[in-house]
């Protein structure tokens, strides 16, 4: 049954890809569509930089640098290190050489008026990807990290130039008021089957896919299985800030504040083994191990996720 569904996973970068990754593993690529948060986008020396897409598809294309698990693999900086060397720029955002290609075409799209949805579909299109790419909407919505030491940051500039380690007082997305859901979001919402929000940080990259307005009044009406799955085990974050803006934010670190987070959204839970199973009324729940070190791992997962859902609407 599940293998017959329309699967939509609204995700981040990283973790969200790791479980991508799997999803395409075990469930045919046509039936498969991510809604990509990109909030983290921004314009960095000319370039429209969209890091979620980017590390979605490139790990979908089976092209993505594995230890760091974003930009391609065997790349270089041959371009950034001139950049320093004739024009003393600090490259604190790491640009690979052939990363830089898709950057190029995707500004120079932008510039001729399509759509980022549009510019997504032909990118993951030629890189041979059969599941779908959806940008979050595809208004310019960046995410702005309100912090102790900086005031606001933009998205990037608290991730890798501060390297995350500012506190972090509120976040918001700028220009939210503005966008909207596309019409590809909703109709691959329409069409779902099933909702899987990935083990992305929910604060920082389902969050502005929540904030599209529109975006979680469409998730709320869908009769359907909804299940996020937690980016929380044992306590602490497989990798990435979640832990440490939960706790800055003055949340405790565990699943069911994750639960009580993505509340009236979702309708099930996957939580983790090391986990307290999370229990709620109207909510479905079951621990699985949810650490993906490699791709059987991340086969599993989504394998048995899939099968959990399936069970539960026989
Ligand atoms: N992450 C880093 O930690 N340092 C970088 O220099 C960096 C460059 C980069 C370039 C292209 C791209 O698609 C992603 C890149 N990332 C980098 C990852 C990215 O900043 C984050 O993983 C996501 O925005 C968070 O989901």
């Amino acid at each position: 049954m599940a293998l017959a569904s329309n699967i939509v996973v609204l995700t981040g970068g990283v973790g969200g890809a790791k479980l991508a990754s799997g999803l395409l593993d075990v469930a045919p690529a046509e039936r498969l569509t991510f809604i990509v948060n990109t909030g983290d986008d921004f314009w960095h020396l000319g370039l429209r930089i969209c890091p979620d897409l980017d590390t979605t598809m490139y790990t979908l294309a089976g092209l993505v640098e594995p230890t760091q698990g974003w930009g391609l693999r065997d790349d270089s900086t041959v371009t950034l290190d001139a950049l320093q060397a004739n024009y003393g720029l600090e490259p604190w955002f790491k640009l690979g050489d052939k990363d830089l290609a898709t950057h190029l075409l995707r500004g120079e799209m932008l510039r001729r008026g399509d759509s980022l949805t549009d510019i997504s579909a032909r990118l993951s299109r030629e890189l041979g990807i059969g599941a779908r790419l959806l940008p979050m909407c595809d208004a310019e919505m960046p995410t702005i990290v309100e912090t102790d030491e900086y005031g606001e940051l933009g998205f990037q500039e608290y991730f890798v130039k501060q390297r995350w380690q500012p506190a972090v007082k509120s976040i918001h997305n700028r220009g939210a008021a503005a966008a909207g859901v596309s019409d590809a979001v909703k109709s691959a919402l329409t069409a779902a089957d099933i909702v899987l929000f990935a083990p992305s940080n929910p604060w920082l990259s389902v969050a502005p896919i929540l904030a599209v307005p529109g975006m979680r009044d469409l998730l709320a009406a869908l009769d359907l299985p909804k299940v996020a799955v937690t980016p929380i085990i044992g306590g602490d974050a497989v990798k990435g800030p979640t832990a440490k803006i939960m706790r800055e934010l003055g949340l405790q670190v565990t699943a069911t504040t994750i639960v009580e987070y993505y509340h009236g959204v979702i309708n099930g839970f996957v939580d983790d083994v090391r986990n307290d199973l999370c229990q709620f009324d109207g909510l479905r729940a079951t621990r699985l191990d949810t650490l993906m070190q490699d791709q059987n791992d991340k086969r599993a997962l989504a394998e048995a996720i899939l099968n959990w859902i399936a069970e539960w609407r026989s």
